[in-house]
């Protein structure tokens, strides 16, 4: 009798999250969507994080004997990007353990803000994740300051891609840039990050919609972002679009390592330790003038930089 029932003891079965809401979280595995939660409600080494899992968590579950997945842990996270949550003054992850980040911009609805993509390299940066632009909505006009702006961030090394969803314009080239890969979308609301989902993975907005949908009510909810497979095997994440994006991992006295066009010229700074805001004999500052590193990077330096010494006054009373 007893060894029966340690034969019927459900081994842990290790899954990938695939979205979740309202603290259920669908995991994949073996072939099947597993509607999951958190057992005790938190768990190890996700005490100070705003969500305890993320779309691309690996996790280990067994079965309820109800029909659903109680999630005993998380795996160590090769990577993450994550942003600072200012309503739970603590990192919230939108996504973990992914090959590449394509931030999704458009120059017109909503307007070209380079300032966004500045702060997503950063935090691509800091976790070393590949990060590429995708300009979406060509078929709209693209003025020459933000084309300039755009080729600033290709000459550091981060690859534009130009697309319309709408005429079909580069989709192709985005198609081979996201294949093999597990990419996560980010952008401001609007940019068409589900539009670029539902074109590359025709058919697959219908099974999230009505589903998301269905958990999206009452006020509790959290929607997370949720990842599509495709036949062919890469993935893709799309995400809620955020107004405001702030890097964590990162102090301010940091900060401008994670700037690449910067690095150069901090060699020339008179001060080892020097934030090149208002010290004297500053080799960033000197390259800013000379044209050398683009004002308006620098102006999304410093204002970064003061963003976080003030997170850093609130959090630890400085
Ligand atoms: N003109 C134009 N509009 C587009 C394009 N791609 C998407 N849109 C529109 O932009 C709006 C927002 O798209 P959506 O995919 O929901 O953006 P998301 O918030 O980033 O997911 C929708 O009305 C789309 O039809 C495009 O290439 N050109
Ligand atoms: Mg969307
Ligand atoms: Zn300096």
């Amino acid at each position: 009798m007893k060894e029966g029932r340690i034969l019927e003891k459900e081994q842990p079965r290790k899954g990938i999250v695939l979205w979740g809401a309202n603290n259920i979280f669908y995991v994949s595995y073996d072939q099947r969507e597993w509607a999951c939660y958190i057992k005790g409600k938190i768990l190890k080494d996700a005490e100070e994080e705003y969500n305890p899992l993320a779309v691309g968590d690996e996790v280990y579950f067994e079965e309820d004997g109800k029909g659903k997945g109680r999630i005993l842990s998380r795996f160590p996270r090769k990577n993450r990007i994550a942003r600072f949550n200012k309503k739970g003054k603590c990192p919230q992850t939108i996504a973990a353990n992914i090959d590449q980040v394509l931030v999704v911009t458009s120059p017109e609805e909503p307007p070209f803000r380079p300032r966004f993509i500045d702060r997503v390299c950063v935090a691509s940066e800091i976790e070393r994740i590949p990060v590429a632009i995708c300009l979406n909505k060509i078929d709209l006009g693209v003025d020459g300051v933000n084309l300039k702006r755009l080729e600033v961030f290709n000459q550091l090394g981060y690859p534009v891609l130009s697309i319309s969803v709408r005429t079909g314009e580069g989709l192709s080239q985005l198609r081979e840039f996201l294949w093999n890969k597990r990419t996560v979308l980010l952008g401001q609301s609007g940019t068409g990050k589900t539009s670029i989902l539902n074109a590359l993975l025709p058919g697959k907005e219908r099974k999230v919609g009505p589903i998301s949908e269905k958990y999206n009510r009452g006020t509790h909810t959290t929607v997370l972002a949720y990842m599509e497979t495709a036949s062919e095997g890469w993935q893709l994440i799309d995400t809620p679009g955020v107004r405001e994006f702030e890097p964590v991992g990162v102090l301010a006295s940091e900060l401008s390592w994670y700037f690449k066009d910067f690095l150069p010229f901090r060699e020339r700074c008179q001060y080892p330790n020097c934030t090149h805001t208002l010290e004297p004999e500053c080799g960033v500052n000197d390259a800013v003038e000379k044209g050398l590193i683009h004002p308006d990077r620098y102006e999304s330096y410093l204002r970064l930089y003061f963003a976080l010494k003030e997170r850093e006054r609130i959090l630890y009373h400085e």
